[in-house]
């Protein structure tokens, strides 16, 4: 555990300082009862910032404005080739903050601040400018078309695909920044307006983000921001009878409220949910290149992604060998706080995070399970959790089925690839996997057996703005990025033409 302590830099200091305010249309303010949530650095548990907890009033009032904006504004009638400048300017904006917004990142959630840089904010502005290109790119179809019931009769047929109308977004906090962007590059490409509502845990970099988004040029009321709870603003925000479409990234329980609340009014809904995603080594992996990866895929970002690889499936010629390897490098991690750049885990976002894990360990301990690495929470301030490695783990435990959320792995043997695709797909979750190994024909042969929306071969959590993300299963509907997307965020209208 490293107990360097680094001070932020003068940018961040003076940001944290400011007087927070939502954004509604083009201006900046309190929430309307005045009440405010406090920010803590999670790696001391400190309070470094306040912003207002807004409710439902506000979320009327950012709902409203996101309306007019879509209805009637200079938005509106925007050229497509003017909205992809725009949201390169975006782009290039949030590029060149990327320093402060990285810290702010680091000291928000917790995460290392060399990640949150080249990592989050990297494919942040990646996926922004691949989304600019589709606002030039968005076209319906001319359809051959003859009505059975008029045969005399010719017509034009075609499809057109408009912008949805006003998406509310509600994002969770293990990438709050890259989240918030996944739902503003399409929303933005496709002529969209947005509400935005962070995590409480992490609100900062959504209000840095609505600040840049004025500076590159967006008109008043394209891109609002109420930062508050989730059963106050989310809720309000997620049955709000004005908004066109729900985006949601968070846990499968909360998703599945937002797509009650959606279902009420037909509002349009994706959802990317929770997971519990199987790192799968093959007999002739490289098993030190598995090891290293399979490490990466569960303790990146301290566990908290939602296609962590938490469990892993070992063929048992090799298990002890995996384990042992993926053990050490557990031991050997240095822990800090996310602005020390030589640590190599952050502490987890909150103090209800941690524990939450701790509670899962020690179920998976009551239960049988042998810890090999970690186990506890590490000594200190801040909410850190040492990288763990269970063995011995029954299958039905409680650490094998649900999602934890931390640097916690769980590893199994298996006999054969039969026996590794039924363990891998015996999950109510469905959103990533991996497979190591060196046998291609093997793979592409196991590749389509695998229920999950990404499958990455000799890597984990690899992604790419052109490649679409999501869940099979529990862990979601629709999908973020790639092509994909844009059907999300558009409605797709007929026209039939009597010629
Ligand atoms: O998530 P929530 P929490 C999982 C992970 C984690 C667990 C709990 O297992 O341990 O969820 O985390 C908003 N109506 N994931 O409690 O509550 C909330 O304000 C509308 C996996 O923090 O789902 C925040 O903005 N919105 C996941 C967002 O939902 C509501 C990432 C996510 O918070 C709401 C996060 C409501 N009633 C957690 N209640 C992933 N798949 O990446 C809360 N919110």
């Amino acid at each position: 555990m490293s107990t360097a302590t680094f001070s932020p830099s003068e940018a961040a200091q003076a940001f944290l300082q400011r007087q927070h305010k939502i954004l509604i249309g083009a201006e900046w303010q309190a929430a309307q009862d005045g009440r405010t949530l406090d920010v803590v650095n999670p790696a001391d548990g400190e309070k470094i910032a306040t912003v207002p907890s807004g409710g439902a009033e506000d979320i009327d009032r950012a709902v409203s404005a996101a309306k007019q904006a879509f209805e009637d504004s200079e938005w509106s009638r925007i050229k497509p080739v003017d909205r992809q400048k725009l949201l390169w300017d975006f782009a290039d904006l949030i590029e060149k903050n990327a320093p402060l917004l990285a810290e702010l990142e680091a000291l928000d959630n917790g995460k290392s601040v060399v990640i949150a840089e080249h990592v989050d904010i990297r494919l942040a502005v990646d996926f922004l400018r691949y989304m600019a290109g589709f606002a030039t790119k968005i076209e319906g179809r001319s359809v051959d078309v003859s009505v059975p019931f008029m045969p005399d009769a010719q017509f034009h047929g075609y499809t057109r695909r408009e912008a949805v109308g006003v998406v509310g977004a509600i994002v969770a906090w293990n990438f709050p920044l890259l989240l918030a962007c996944w739902k503003l590059g399409p929303a933005l490409a496709t002529g969209c307006t947005v509400v935005l509502k962070p995590a409480e845990d992490t609100p900062l970099t959504a209000l840095k983000l609505a600040e840049l988004a004025l500076e590159a040029g967006y008109p008043p009321g394209v891109f609002n921001v109420v930062t508050g709870l989730g059963h106050e603003a989310g809720a309000a925000l997620s049955s709000h009878p004005d908004v066109d479409k729900l985006t949601f990234t968070g846990s499968t329980e909360v998703g599945k409220l937002i797509g009650k609340a959606a279902m009420d009014s037909m509002t349009r809904v994706t959802l990317e949910l929770g997971g519990k995603s199987p790192t799968i080594v093959l007999q002739d992996a490289d098993l030190q290149n598995a090891a290293a990866g399979a490490a990466n895929a569960i303790f990146f970002n301290q566990g908290q992604v939602c296609c962590a690889g938490s469990r892993l499936y070992v063929h048992k010629k090799h298990f002890d060998n995996v384990v042992a390897d993926i053990s050490d490098i557990a031991n050997g991690m240095t822990l800090g706080a996310g602005l020390d750049p030589n640590a190599q885990m952050g502490p987890l976002v909150s103090a209800k995070q941690q524990q939450r894990v701790c509670g899962y360990i020690d179920q998976g301990i009551t239960s049988g399970a042998k810890v090999v690495a970690g186990g506890s929470a590490a000594d200190g301030p801040g909410f850190f959790v040492k990288p763990t490695v269970m063995v011995d783990v029954d299958h039905n435990a409680s650490v094998v089925k649900e999602e934890i959320f931390g640097p916690v792995l769980v590893a199994m043997p298996f006999d054969d690839i039969d026996e590794a695709v039924r363990i891998a797909n015996d999950s109510q979750y469905g959103l990533g996997a991996s497979i190591w190994s060196n046998n291609l024909s093997e793979v592409h042969r196991m590749i389509p057996r695998i229920k999950s929306g990404s499958v990455w071969v000799n890597c984990h959590t690899a992604l790419d703005p052109a490649l679409p993300f999501g869940g099979y299963k529990q862990s979601g509907l629709g999908r973020e990025m790639g092509s994909d997307v844009i059907e999300h965020y558009t409605e797709v209208k007929s026209v039939l033409m009597s010629i």
